[in-house]
């Protein structure tokens, strides 16, 4: 066997080193071979088997020698180290020019490897080899054996292998050894990625690509890559992986994060202690657990340190302007470690619900909708904020929330808060926003307009400014008028005119609104039209009559053209109301006051309630020309009586005769189709009775009040017309959506049938006994005066929050009470002046009860003056004002000239009012 040295970074071929073998090669001279195999001693003497040959002394000299079948084993270029000695020509006695002193390698391949016989053309010459030039200096006569190492490389790609050959030409030559190896690119890993043992390419300027695989624990950062060059050398490292979370690079490899540490990303150069407030107990943590009491929000980077919610906001200070409350805070003590701190502001209109509870509890509603909070409501970065559009006179309850990103996973319920509760001034009612004509002739314009979005308090009076636009504001005219409408006179034909509008409260007057062009026309006007309609409209216009119920009664039941007459004779400016029943024709009355409306403008809703009738509906109306509105709808249920047809439609006839913000509005009729129709507007709270006990205690005392007024109006307005309700009661009051009262449910034969508190009294028949004036219940004696009678249960109603008049006491009971003078007491924190109102109301003599127009009076001191509101009748000493004293509440009834008197009675504190009683 040829000895054999392994290189680094190469390969030896399989089986190699092969034993070479002297063998026939077939040549064109001889067939004998040459070579010969003998024993030598090398250099250290130690034995060793060449092969040689010497035949330098004849000519033409071609012997072979060739190696078994070598297997390729997924080389492409193999390398042939050969070790020999080679004898200097020279140095030989008496050899002639036949001796050589080179020989040639050659080469064969093949996918055999038992071929015995191959042809000499068969092998391509590899190279010829000579010996190193210091070899042929040889010691003549010592013939020291100098070894010789020639190292030649060939391409072998095509067969699975090949054989080798050497070629003597005449040479003197020993083979020591022939070793054929490949080169490979080691194992190796860069960048954390492996890259396997790889067969270089089989040109001497050829790279191999080699991807890389990342090594345990990691992931591939970008694709990792090598080239394997020729010589077995890694080249152009490309791309390479990361450890994983957990795990950090220590010595090429990714080893755990020890406990402690941790790495929550890849791309993370290496493990990192635990932020603050955390920990992390086992090896390969990618993330420390918060100590408990701290947290980390979603968004939080592992690296930041675990935190706290904030604690509540400080120093809540808030400044009341009207309807406006500016609320700043300063920052919690404790920002948790955070700066991420937000706050929320929650609001509440909170009302003492003391009416029934001895404690002072509240009772909160969030605030609606229509609050504004500027920058904002939620999510504040600011700590002030500007909360506007408030109700005037209105308690608040403000509270503002901290929160951080960690508020949430702190799963801890409601966000540290502070609270402030303020009370808003009064403001001035915001300005009109629309005026619209409804009636024009040459000389007169009739305008309507709506109530303000926020009347901010009960409206007293609109004030009408007009100019001719021509004349701009130089010379300008002021109407002022209590209802939404006005009908401007005595202007110039076919002149354009500029009308503002505004409201005014206690709190005085809002803005103008926008102005509003209308024009005069030339039309005739009409002096006296056809029929009743037309009187009607000119009793309108006039002035200052004044015409009995019973004269216009005679009138109307004789003829409407005598009506139409009469009106003309009479003083201008009063409205008198018209008995429909006095007409020969019904029908007549219902087109003389209310007008046809076409079916097919009207769209059903939804059904709200059940009246005597049928059914009542809310619904839209659109009029040709005019924006479209929400309606209420009653209609008459099929298979109707002629009576009971005149009794629904006399609601109609009835409530077209009113025009006055706080009487129900009649908007039309349907008659001409089934089923029959009323329209009127829509009242979004419903009746008051239950809107009252809907919302118990959330009223101020002022709104309070602003109900009763408007209620007291719209009473002052029917009796002033003469007409007498017989059944105001609470649950005949409907209430809007800008808490306006009107007064509803007329008829006259429903009086009082289709009213459940009705009783049947065989002497007056059905009378709601306990709202009903004692005259009325006993002799029929149904007057303005009675109607008095039930506007003072009606505010016991309105103060009590819908609470049933004498609770449950029997109707007998009831009248027997009323008639030994026993009245009913004054409800929860029901202010002193409002129960004595109610006391006058129910004055057993009717004349000595107040007419509607001193209710009306009285009521509207008490709003310009809400100290006098202060002073309650309660059985809660606390829910009275403390520092009042006797004198400031004499002086709040205008009764201070009784000082002396109250004093020298013993009456010295306000609780020793609380023991008073009306007599
Ligand atoms: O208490 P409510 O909701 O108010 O239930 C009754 C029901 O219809 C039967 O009368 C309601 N209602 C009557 N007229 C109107 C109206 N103009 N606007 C709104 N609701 C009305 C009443």
């Amino acid at each position: 066997m040829l000895p054999c040295e392994a290189l680094n970074g190469s390969s030896e071929l399989e089986d190699a080193p092969q034993p070479l073998k002297c063998f026939a090669v077939h040549t064109r001279t001889k067939s004998s071979p040459k070579w010969e195999e003998v024993s030598i001693m090398d250099e250290k003497n130690i034995p060793i088997r060449t092969y040689q040959v010497c035949n330098v002394l004849e000519p033409s000299q071609n012997n072979w020698l060739r190696t078994d079948w070598i297997p390729r084993s997924g080389a492409q270029r193999v390398y042939v180290e050969v070790k020999f000695t080679l004898r200097d020509c020279n140095s030989l006695p008496g050899v002639t020019g036949t001796c050589k002193e080179t020989f040639n390698l050659y080469y064969h391949e093949s996918n055999e490897d038992r071929e015995s016989y191959i042809k000499e053309s068969s092998f391509i010459k590899v190279d010829t080899v000579a010996a190193d030039e210091s070899f042929t200096q040889v010691d003549v006569g010592d013939r020291i054996m100098k070894l010789n190492t020639e190292v030649r490389d060939v391409k072998v790609t095509t067969k699975k292998g090949f054989y080798l050959a050497f070629q003597d030409v005449g040479a003197c030559i020993a083979l020591v050894s022939v070793r054929v190896f490949y080169k490979t690119c080691p194992l190796t890993i860069r960048n954390l990625a492996t890259f396997p043992d790889t067969v270089t390419g089989a040109d001497t300027s050829s790279l191999v690509e080699v991807r890389g695989s990342c090594v345990n624990r990691s992931e591939e950062r970008e694709e990792p890559k090598m080239y394997c060059g020729a010589d077995g050398e890694w080249l152009v490292p490309i791309g390479g992986c990361f450890c994983s979370p957990g795990y950090e690079e220590r010595g090429g490899a990714c080893k755990a994060c020890t406990a402690g540490f941790y790495k929550a990303r890849s791309v993370d150069p290496a493990c990192a202690k635990c932020p603050p407030h955390s920990y992390s107990l086992r090896d390969g943590a990618t993330v420390c657990d918060c100590h408990t009491g701290y947290f980390r929000a979603d968004s939080d980077p592992a690296s930041m340190s675990c935190t706290q919610p904030p604690s509540a906001p400080q120093q809540l200070i808030s400044v009341v302007n009207e309807t406006s409350v500016v609320l700043e805070w300063a920052p919690p003590r404790r920002l948790g470690g955070r700066s991420d701190a937000i706050y929320s502001v929650e609001c509440l209109i909170c009302k003492s619900s003391g009416r029934r509870s001895i404690s002072n509890s509240q009772t909160c509603l969030p605030c609606g909708s229509d609050v504004l909070f500027s920058p904002s409501q939620l999510g504040l970065r600011t700590t002030r904020v500007v909360v506007s559009e408030l109700k005037a006179h209105t308690r608040y309850t403000f509270t503002v929330h901290a929160r951080n990103g960690v508020s949430r996973a702190s799963g801890a319920g409601s966000a540290p808060s502070v609270s402030v509760s303020v009370t808003t001034n009064q403001a001035a009612p915001s300005p009109v926003s629309m005026i619209q004509v409804l009636d024009v002739t040459r000389h007169s314009l009739l305008l309507s307009w709506q109530q303000p979005d926020r009347p901010n308090g009960v409206i007293l009076e609109y004030e009408v400014k007009f100019y001719e636009k021509d004349q701009k504001e130089r010379s300008y005219r002021i109407m002022r008028t209590f209802s939404q409408t006005v009908d401007v006179t005595g202007l110039s034909p076919l002149t354009v005119y500029v009308f503002h509008v505004r409201a005014r409260t206690a709190a005085g007057y809002g803005d103008f609104s926008s102005p509003f062009e209308f024009s005069t026309n030339s039309d005739p006007f009409p002096l006296i039209g056809e029929g009743v309609n037309s009187a009607f409209l000119l009793l309108r216009a006039a002035k200052n009559i004044y015409i009995t119920y019973g004269a216009v009664q005679l009138i109307y039941s004789h003829s409407s053209l005598l009506s139409s007459l009469l009106s003309l004779l009479l003083p201008t400016g009063v409205k008198i109301y018209v008995d429909p029943f006095t007409y020969e024709d019904p029908d007549q009355a219902i087109h003389d006051f209310a007008k046809e409306i076409d079916v097919s403008s009207i769209h059903i809703e939804k059904v709200i309630g059940m009246g005597e009738f049928g059914e009542v509906c809310s619904g839209r109306l659109r009029l040709q020309g005019k924006r479209e509105i929400y309606v209420a709808i009653k209609s008459l249920k099929a298979g109707y009586s002629d009576k009971q047809r005149r009794d629904f439609l006399s609601e109609a006839s009835i409530m077209g005769q009113f025009d006055h913000p706080n009487i129900i509005r009649l908007e039309g009729v349907v008659t001409r189709c089934k089923p029959l129709m009323i329209i009127t507007e829509y009242m979004e709270n419903g009746s008051l009775d239950a809107f009252l006990r809907k919302h118990d205690g959330q009223f101020t005392v002022i709104q309070l009040v602003g109900m009763l007024r408007g209620i007291a109006s719209g009473m002052k307005y029917l009796s002033d017309m003469n007409y007498v309700h017989r059944d105001l009661a609470a649950r005949n009051i409907l209430v809007n959506s800008n808490l306006v009262c009107k007064v509803s449910d007329f008829g006259l034969s429903r009086v009082l049938e289709d009213d459940p508190e009705a009783a049947y009294t065989a002497r007056v028949g059905h009378i709601p006994i306990r709202w009903t004036a004692p005259e009325a219940i006993t002799y029929r004696k149904f007057t303005t005066s009675s109607d008095v009678w039930s506007y003072g249960i009606v505010m016991w109603e309105v103060v009590s929050y819908g609470e049933r008049p004498y609770w449950d006491m029997n109707n007998q009971d009831v009248m027997k009470a009323v008639e030994e003078g026993y009245r009913l007491p004054a409800p929860m924190d029901c202010p002193v002046v409002l129960h004595q109102l109610m006391l006058d109301c129910w004055e057993r003599e009717r004349a000595e009860r107040p007419s509607f127009s001193q209710i009306l009076n009285m009521l509207d001191k008490l709003i310009r003056n809400p100290g006098t509101l202060q002073v309650c009748v309660s059985v809660v000493p606390e829910a009275c004002v403390p520092e009042w004293s006797v004198y400031e509440w004499l002086q709040s009834i205008g009764l201070e000239i009784y000082r002396e008197t109250f004093a020298a009675a013993g009456y010295n504190n306000l609780e020793s009012l609380l023991a008073l009683t009306h007599q």
